[in-house]
């Protein structure tokens, strides 16, 4: 299996984290996406969508989506769980990695494309949807805070899939001004305690 990175963006490091966490060590391959490499020939003809992480199988075929990457490797490497264990726990799971993925880190992906250099002249940026997604993700922190008092991590007291989407979508958060308010004290703890982690850096 190869490993389609992107070193500095969001979703290839949830792939990241994720097989560091599994302790699964794979071949990665760093695509020059400032430098237009993954809109060339090469890698379109591997993801349509010119977007990383891409994993590609020793069969030659390709799985994209940081998720569906992250299922196929628990399915893989069962141990430790990132995704529950029982059809139940993996729902619930499921659920809060959704609700991470739509409510704060697309919001903070669209302040980046809609703000950033890297996606200047690549994208049409619209200085509107990033402030409306600014606001968005505000809520978002504010109502994390409140369920965060309540227990540990994102989707229950141990580590998930949920806590590895939002830990990554926090990183991007600091590139655009988006840093966790040290008002919001059950977050700013549960961001501690995440960026702790031996894989937080993977
Ligand atoms: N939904 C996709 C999003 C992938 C994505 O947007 N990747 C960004 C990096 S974080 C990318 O490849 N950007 C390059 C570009 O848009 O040119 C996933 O979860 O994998």
């Amino acid at each position: 299996m190869i490993l389609h990175d992107l070193t500095p963006g969001m979703h290839p490091r949830r792939v990241r984290i994720f097989l560091a966490e599994k302790g699964v060590s794979i071949e990665r391959r760093e695509v020059d996406a400032a430098g237009g490499a993954n809109a060339a020939p090469d890698f379109i003809r591997l993801n349509p969508l010119g977007k990383l992480p891409l994993l590609e199988l020793d069969d030659g075929s390709t799985i994209a989506e940081s998720l569906a990457i992250c299922r196929y490797l628990e399915a893989l490497y069962p141990d430790p769980p990132l995704i529950g264990r029982t059809p139940r726990e993996a729902a619930h799971i499921d659920m809060w990695a959704l609700r991470m993925d739509h409510e704060l880190s697309q919001m903070i992906a669209l302040v980046f494309i809609h703000s950033s250099d890297f996606y200047r002249g690549r994208v049409e940026q619209i200085p509107e949807v990033a402030n409306w997604s600014r606001g968005r993700a505000l809520q978002t922190m504010s109502w994390l805070d409140s369920e965060l008092a309540r227990r540990r991590h994102i989707a229950g007291e141990d580590y998930s899939i949920a806590d590895i989407i939002a830990q990554c979508a926090f990183v991007l958060g600091k590139a655009v001004g988006l840093r966790i308010s040290p008002e919001l004290a059950h977050l700013s703890r549960w961001f501690s305690e995440v960026t702790a982690r031996p894989t937080a850096r993977a």
